[in-house]
């Protein structure tokens, strides 16, 4: 009798660590000696999408710079949740400044390097969806154009989760928040308006640029090699889904995060001087609505009558991200 081939891995994903797999493709959250840079006792909540994406990215970012690395925090959920003073989650050099200045504060950590002539020693700056976008987007936009040597990571959440759930320029349309209130004939978050962070980086043609979703550590991971292989400014933007901000099962993170790829609504490449260079491909095609089902910052699409002009609309945008990135 023929057998079926083994598949070590969730259907869809890489999230199990891969502890099955051969040991040049396992993660590095497989490995004992991983650093655990965000280490246990944070407060995060439950399933909290930015907890297990900066534990990818700073382990991913210690291994490929041999531990020799610097992080840089804005103030948002990430700080707050890691940080409750005197205690700390952070198993490296950490430091916080303010909201809007991580990117002004990264660069003062390159150059400072650089003039002591330690330039073995690489920097990460990261932050939310606000820090990024909204308050340090001058900064952020300083240091690409300057090409400092910094690897910048927005953790995007789509809204100001640490204070209460309010609209940034990243929450998606119709999407509820504390500010943007489904109330009469509104549908919450307005069309038409917010920023594209990771074109906007493209623009300023940086050597790398590149997405990624918590439905993909393995992926993830690979692209914060990438990054540090190269020096200058380089920009990474992973989504991650906001259990308490958009009313979704803790359980239902990384099938959120899924399902935001598979939509086409969170297109999911890599980018190299202004450039697309690679694409994930779309594996199997679903419809907007399954993925605004799974929130309750959407439940108001789906009342009596349910407002199907408006998930119309947000299909539309999926099915552009789809052509304009052929991400099928
Ligand atoms: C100058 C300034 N304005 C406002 C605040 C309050 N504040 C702290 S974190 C935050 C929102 C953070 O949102 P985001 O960057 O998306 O991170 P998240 O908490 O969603 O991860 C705000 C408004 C502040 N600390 N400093
Ligand atoms: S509010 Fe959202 S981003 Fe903040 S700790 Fe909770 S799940 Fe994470
Ligand atoms: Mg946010």
């Amino acid at each position: 009798m023929r057998e079926q081939p083994i598949k070590f891995y969730q259907v869809g994903s890489f999230a199990a660590g891969n502890r099955l797999l051969d040991p040049a493709q396992r993660t590095v959250q497989a490995r004992t000696e991983r650093s655990n840079s965000l280490t246990s006792g944070h407060r995060a909540c439950q399933g909290c999408g930015e907890a297990l994406g900066a534990r990818y990215v700073l382990d991913a970012a210690m291994r490929a710079t041999d531990s020799r690395l610097i992080a840089v925090n804005a103030t948002g959920c990430l700080e707050v949740f890691s940080t409750p003073y005197p205690e700390s989650s952070w198993q490296l050099p950490w430091i916080h400044s303010l909201f809007g200045n991580a990117p002004a504060v990264a660069t003062g950590v390159a150059a400072a390097l650089k003039v002591k002539g330690r330039t073995d020693v690489r920097v990460v700056a990261q932050g939310g969806d606000g820090g990024t976008l909204d308050i340090g987007f001058a900064c952020l936009s300083g240091l690409f154009e300057r090409n400092d040597d910094v690897l910048y990571v927005c953790y995007d959440n789509e809204a100001y989760m640490n204070t209460g759930v309010q609209r940034s320029s990243a929450t998606p349309p119709a999407a509820r928040t504390a500010t943007t209130k489904p109330v009469g004939d509104e549908a919450g978050n307005v069309f038409g308006q917010g920023k594209n962070g990771p074109l906007i980086a493209m623009a300023h043609e940086i050597p790398y640029v590149a997405t990624a979703t918590v439905a993909e550590l393995h992926d993830l991971e690979q692209k914060v090699e990438r990054a540090m292989e190269l020096g200058g400014a380089r920009y990474l933007h992973v989504f991650v889904p906001c259990p308490l901000g958009w009313g979704s099962a803790s359980s239902a993170t990384i099938e959120i995060a899924r399902l935001a790829k598979e939509t086409g609504l969170f297109p999911v490449f890599e980018a190299e001087h202004g450039e697309v260079v690679s694409v994930s491909k779309i594996r199997r095609r679903v419809p907007v609505e399954e993925y605004l089902r799974k929130q309750r910052r959407f439940a108001h699409l789906f009342g009596e009558p349910p407002r199907t002009d408006v998930i119309a609309q947000i299909q539309a945008i999926a099915d552009r991200n789809v052509e304009r990135f052929r991400l099928l």
